[in-house]
């Protein structure tokens, strides 16, 4: 049975906060912190704060903007996250509308209708509630019958997704939908300059069907493994309120230096066993879809798998409009840059993040 994907569709906000506009709001805020506690600071009780810098932040991720649901309230010293109006039940939720703008445009492309589609999956780091599951909601929305469910793999849940979905399909499901809805800005810490810069705000979505004659990227190959490590955490959650936990330490943090030393080898490591497993060599891989994190880790790891002289082009980096949008990064990289694949050629998709949790998925194009 060949499963492929056959349609792709994107969905950003509007908003779009430059490092410019980023960097001055942390830098008013650490320099109305330093000020208000210039006299503990100076007696050794608190840290002083350091302020956060366009040219690092360029250097060390290749980011230069990031699209937010809510530019205003982020930028604002006195709030530093999103203003959002809170909906009632009757309304569609934030995160299944633009789950349902996403998939329609997905739908589109693959030329299918609601009737035709048996399970919907909600793949991403960040859950708008716990229940009913956003997915249902999308569902419902769109029309479609059968059944669906959210699942989280942190920055994984794309690729994890695939796996669910073609598991789905050579079960006897006809299609599946799959929608990434990322709004990491609710969830980020605006007032630390370790982090305050890698996020953006977005939704992907992808149709996958069983089909002999129609045009999309068949998966030919899917390798997934999970490592657990404590680098990336979040560790928001429903017992932090009997814990007495409050505040921005629960928020995501992490350490970014041991991240990219730990994640870029393990990622190359299974990029290769999966070559070798379906005896291609590098050279046969147009795109490399990686996960969009840091630019330079990108390129080591192409570097890694293809070799030094390997084109920058073969892994296309969608960070600097975008940023780290988690699970859509893959998605958006694979969506934007489809087209440069030609029928018969491969690509992976890849994607590693929180967990420690890594996706690899070789595709080849079918007409
Ligand atoms: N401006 C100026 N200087 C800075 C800043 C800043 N903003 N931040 C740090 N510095 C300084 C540091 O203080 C340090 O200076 P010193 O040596 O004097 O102390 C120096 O710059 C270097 O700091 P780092 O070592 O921290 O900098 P790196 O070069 O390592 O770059 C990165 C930091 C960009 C974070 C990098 O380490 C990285 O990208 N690592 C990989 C991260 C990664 O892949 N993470 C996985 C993705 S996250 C995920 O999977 C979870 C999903 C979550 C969903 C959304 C929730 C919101």
């Amino acid at each position: 049975m060949s499963i492929r994907i056959t349609g792709t569709g994107l969905f950003h906000p509007t908003e779009a906060i430059s490092n410019q506009e980023l960097v001055a709001s942390l830098n008013a805020y650490v320099e109305r912190y330093n000020q208000q506690h210039a006299e503990q600071i100076a007696a050794g009780e608190l840290e002083e704060l350091r302020g956060s810098s366009e040219a690092f932040i360029e250097k060390a991720s290749g980011i230069k903007s990031r699209y937010v649901v809510e530019k205003s309230g982020i930028l604002d010293i006195n709030r530093m996250y999103p203003r959002l109006t809170e909906r009632s039940n009757d309304e569609l939720s934030l995160q299944a509308e633009w789950g349902v703008t996403a998939a329609r445009q997905a739908m589109q492309q693959a030329g299918v209708t609601a009737d035709d589609i048996d399970v919907v999956i909600l793949a991403c780091s960040n859950m708008q509630r716990a229940y009913p599951a956003v997915s249902i909601e999308i569902q419902s929305a769109l029309g479609i019958k059968g059944y669906a469910y959210d699942m989280n793999v942190a920055c994984s849940s794309a690729t994890f997704g695939l796996k669910q979905a073609r598991d789905a399909i050579q079960a006897g499901a006809r299609r599946v939908l799959m929608v990434n809805v990322e709004i990491t800005s609710a969830h980020l810490n605006f007032k630390s300059r370790d982090c305050h810069f890698i996020f953006g705000d977005v939704a992907t979505a992808a149709i996958i069907e069983a089909s002999t004659d129609k045009a999309g990227f068949e998966l030919v190959d899917i390798n997934l493994q999970t490592q657990f490590s404590n680098n990336i955490r979040n560790n928001f959650g429903f017992l932090n309120r009997c814990e007495d936990a409050f505040g921005d330490g629960l928020l995501f943090n992490q350490d970014g230096r041991k991240v990219f030393k730990e994640v870029c080898p393990l990622v190359a490591k299974m990029i290769n066993q999966q070559l070798e497993k379906n005896q291609l060599n590098a050279d046969q891989i147009k795109r490399f879809w990686l996960h969009q994190a840091n630019a330079n880790m990108n390129e080591l790891i192409l570097k890694y798998v293809a070799g030094k002289q390997a084109e920058a082009a073969r892994a296309p980096i969608i960070l600097d409009e975008f940023a780290n949008t988690s699970s859509a990064g893959v998605m958006i990289a694979m969506h934007k840059t489809a087209h440069e694949v030609a029928v018969g050629e491969y690509a992976i998709l890849s994607s590693f993040g929180a967990g420690y949790s890594v996706g690899t998925v070789l595709l080849k194009k079918v007409a």
